[in-house]
C-alpha cells in the first residue's frame, strides 16, 4: 500500500489536503505516535482556500445547533478517521499542551510567516489553514519541503500592514487586545462580515479567498 496515495484519497474525500510531512530526529521532543511511543514522521492536514467549507457545511446540518467548536469537531472526526485508515494518530492545532504547527508546515512545506504571523504560501497566499496532523510510528518517505519562495520579500509597500484601523500588526507583533476590541465593537462591524482587512489586503492568493460566510464564521469564533 502506498500510504501518501492513500492518505490523498482518503483526505480529498473531505475537501482536506496533504500539506507535507517530515521525519522527526532521534533527539526531538516529538509528541507521541499511534504506540504511545515518542511519533516518528508527521503529515500536516489542511485545506487551501475553502476546499473544505461545503463538506463541513453538509457535516454541521446534521449536528445539534448548540454543538460548540463544530469546525474543529468535524475536522477531528474526520482526520480521524483517515488516521485509522492509514495506522496513523491524529492531532489537532486545537489539542492543549498547543502544538507547534506553525513550525511544522514551515518544515513541512518550507514556508515562512508573513508579517500578519499567518504563513505566506507561493500559490495561496494567507488563504490556507491546518486541520491536524498525522503522526506515524515509523519514518515516511515524505520528505521534509525545500524553501518556497517567500512572496512577503518582493513585497513593495506592504499593504497588510496599512488596513487595520487599529494597527494590530506591526512590528511589535499582533496587538490582539486591540484587534478583539476592534472586532467587538459595534462602531464597526466590518471586519466581523468582511474578515481581516489587513489579511484582505494581501494580493496574493486571491483566487482561494475565503467566501463572506467561511469568513463571517472564523471571524465570530475569533471574537467569542
Ligand atoms: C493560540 C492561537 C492564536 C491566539 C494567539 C496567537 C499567538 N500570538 O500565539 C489568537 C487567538 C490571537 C490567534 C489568532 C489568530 N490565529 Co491562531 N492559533 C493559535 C494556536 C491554536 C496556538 C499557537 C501556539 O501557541 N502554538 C504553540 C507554539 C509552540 O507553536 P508554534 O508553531 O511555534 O507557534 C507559532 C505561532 O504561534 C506563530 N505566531 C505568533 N504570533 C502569531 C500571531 C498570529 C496572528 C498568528 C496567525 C501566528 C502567530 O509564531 C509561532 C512560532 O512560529 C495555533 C495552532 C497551533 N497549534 O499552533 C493557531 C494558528 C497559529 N492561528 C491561525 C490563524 C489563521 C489565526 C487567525 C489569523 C485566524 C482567526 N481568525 O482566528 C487569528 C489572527 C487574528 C485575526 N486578526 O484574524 C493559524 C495559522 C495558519 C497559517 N496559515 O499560518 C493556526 C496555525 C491555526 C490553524 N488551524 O491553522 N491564534
Ligand atoms: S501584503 Fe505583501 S508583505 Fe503582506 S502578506 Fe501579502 S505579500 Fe506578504
Ligand atoms: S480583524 Fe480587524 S481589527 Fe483585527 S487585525 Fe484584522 S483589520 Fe485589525
Amino acid at each position: 500500500m502506498n500510504v501518501q496515495v492513500s492518505i490523498d484519497e482518503a483526505l480529498s474525500a473531505h475537501g482536506l489536503i496533504a500539506r507535507g510531512g517530515f521525519n522527526f530526529g532521534p533527539e526531538e521532543n516529538a509528541p507521541p505516535g499511534p504506540s504511545g511511543m515518542p511519533a516518528r514522521a508527521a503529515v500536516l492536514v489542511g485545506q487551501a482556500g475553502a476546499s473544505a467549507w461545503p463538506h463541513f457545511l453538509t457535516w454541521r446540518e446534521r449536528q445539534p445547533k448548540d454543538l460548540r467548536d463544530p469546525l474543529d469537531t468535524w475536522a477531528r472526526e474526520v482526520i480521524g478517521a483517515v488516521a485509522s485508515q492509514v495506522g496513523a494518530r491524529a492531532v489537532s492545532p486545537s489539542d492543549r499542551p498547543y502544538m507547534p504547527f506553525q513550525q511544522w508546515a514551515m518544515r513541512a512545506e518550507g514556508l515562512k510567516p508573513s508579517p500578519l504571523g499567518i504563513l505566506m504560501h507561493p500559490r495561496y497566499g494567507l488563504w490556507h489553514a491546518y486541520r491536524g496532523a498525522l503522526l506515524f510510528d515509523t519514518e515516511t518517505d515524505t520528505a521534509a519541503g525545500e524553501a518556497a519562495v517567500h512572496l512577503c520579500d518582493t513585497c513593495v509597500g506592504k499593504p497588510c500592514l496599512k488596513s487595520c484601523p487599529v494597527g494590530a500588526y506591526s512590528n511589535a507583533g499582533f496587538d490582539h487586545a486591540a484587534c478583539l476590541g476592534q472586532v467587538r465593537s459595534a462602531i464597526s462591524r466590518r471586519c466581523m462580515t468582511l474578515g481581516c482587512l489587513d489579511r484582505n489586503a494581501c494580493p496574493y492568493g486571491a483566487p482561494y479567498r475565503y467566501p463572506a460566510d467561511m469568513l463571517a464564521f472564523h471571524m465570530t469564533a475569533f471574537a467569542a
